[in-house]
């Protein structure tokens, strides 16, 4: 192999150790720069008698575009090469799926509460709701619950560590009747005028409005476990009027539980009880006559006709106005409607248990 022949295997060799433009532009200047091989070769030229610089001059011009050559397919190679890792580092794998735009819902417990709601609506009751921080008057005192009562205790009552004008301390409402208590105060404000006609008439033909209201919304107690919960929710409703009875709260209450249960030969069962707000009182059961639950006797409400010293904190006269109140637990009525048999699951905020109510 002649000297040209092997310079160009040589430079070839050169450029494909070079890994990266930089080492094969160090690489090129060896062969083809101002003090590179070839140039070497040309000016070694000089001495040579005219015949041989023309075949020699030739054969060195047939290496260097060899050369040459050889350069361009380097750099073509190794910018091909940079293309792909770039290419590989930003690809996109079309395979994998999509992120999901997941909707929210609402928590089953709302989904009773507004069940509870537009039930109660359609039958002419307000829905009202106010302060879970209460003054003890509110939430003991005007509802007829006497100073040693047990409901009083710390055990079991959240108390704040604010004192109310009466020097007892503010306390979370331990149900929502408080919030009956204020809307009476504020019907009877409202309809003043009409109070005031009805008070004076001696007809017994002018009538005030008369109160129809439920509170829903969270109460708390200490307490816990699978049917307890520190926090809770309650509704309870209240009806007032000149001639409201025991038998219009069996109508509304049987009419209630068979709406909201889906379920048209629902039973009710009315058994004696006791409230400090209500005289008589009663716990009301209901029973399936079909489905999972058929046959049982479930406890779903209290109630009662309200007492007259209730009747009469609520700003009226009990010898004019008598009616019923009731209390239920929304959080344990959507434990029977969808069969969940611990309650603390509505409040861990598991959205492997929630999602199953969208
Ligand atoms: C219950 C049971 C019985 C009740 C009483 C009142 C009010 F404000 F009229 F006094 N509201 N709710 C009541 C009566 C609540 O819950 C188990």
């Amino acid at each position: 192999m002649n000297e040209l022949d092997t310079l160009v295997d040589n430079a070839r060799a050169a450029f494909a150790q070079a890994k990266a433009p930089a080492d094969l532009e160090n690489a090129k200047a060896q062969f083809l720069g101002k003090s590179g091989r070839i140039t070497e070769l040309m000016k070694g030229m000089a001495q040579l008698a005219v015949e041989e610089k023309k075949s020699r001059g030739a054969a060195i011009n047939v290496a260097k575009q060899a050369i040459e050559a050889a350069l361009t397919d380097r750099r073509q190679q190794l910018a091909d090469e940079e293309l792909a890792v770039q290419l590989r580092a930003e690809s996109l794998d079309v395979t994998l799926p999509g992120r999901k735009h997941v909707g929210g819902g609402l928590h089953p417990v709302s989904r009773t509460l507004e069940r509870i709601e537009a039930i109660f609506s359609s039958m002419g009751f307000d829905v009202a709701d106010g302060p879970e921080i209460e003054s003890d008057w509110h939430s003991f005192t005007s509802l007829n619950n006497p100073p040693n009562h047990p409901a009083r205790s710390m055990q079991d009552t959240f108390y704040v560590d604010i004192d109310g004008d009466d020097g007892v301390p503010y306390n979370l409402r331990p149900h929502t009747s408080p919030m009956q208590v204020r809307y009476a105060h504020q019907h009877i404000k409202k309809h003043a005028a009409a109070f005031e006609a009805a008070a004076a008439d001696t007809t017994g033909t002018v009538k005030a409005p008369e109160i129809r209201v439920i509170a829903p919304g969270r109460t708390y107690r200490v307490d816990s476990d699978a049917t307890h919960s520190p926090m809770f929710h309650q509704c309870e409703g209240l009806w007032l009027g000149e001639n409201v009875s025991f038998k219009d709260l069996k109508v509304v209450f049987t009419d209630f539980c068979r709406t909201f249960f889906e379920s048209d030969d629902l039973v009710l069962r009315f058994r004696p009880s006791f409230f400090p707000f209500t005289e008589p009182s009663a716990e009301i059961d209901i029973q399936f006559q079909s489905g999972p639950l058929a046959g049982r006797w479930l406890e779903v409400a209290g109630s009662g006709q309200v007492h007259p010293n209730v009747v009469r904190n609520m700003g009226l006269d009990p010898e004019r106005y008598i009616g019923f109140a009731f209390g239920m637990g929304p959080d344990r009525l959507t434990m029977l409607r969808y069969g969940v048999n611990d309650l603390r699951l509505f409040f861990d905020g598991d959205l492997r248990f929630l999602s199953q109510f969208q």
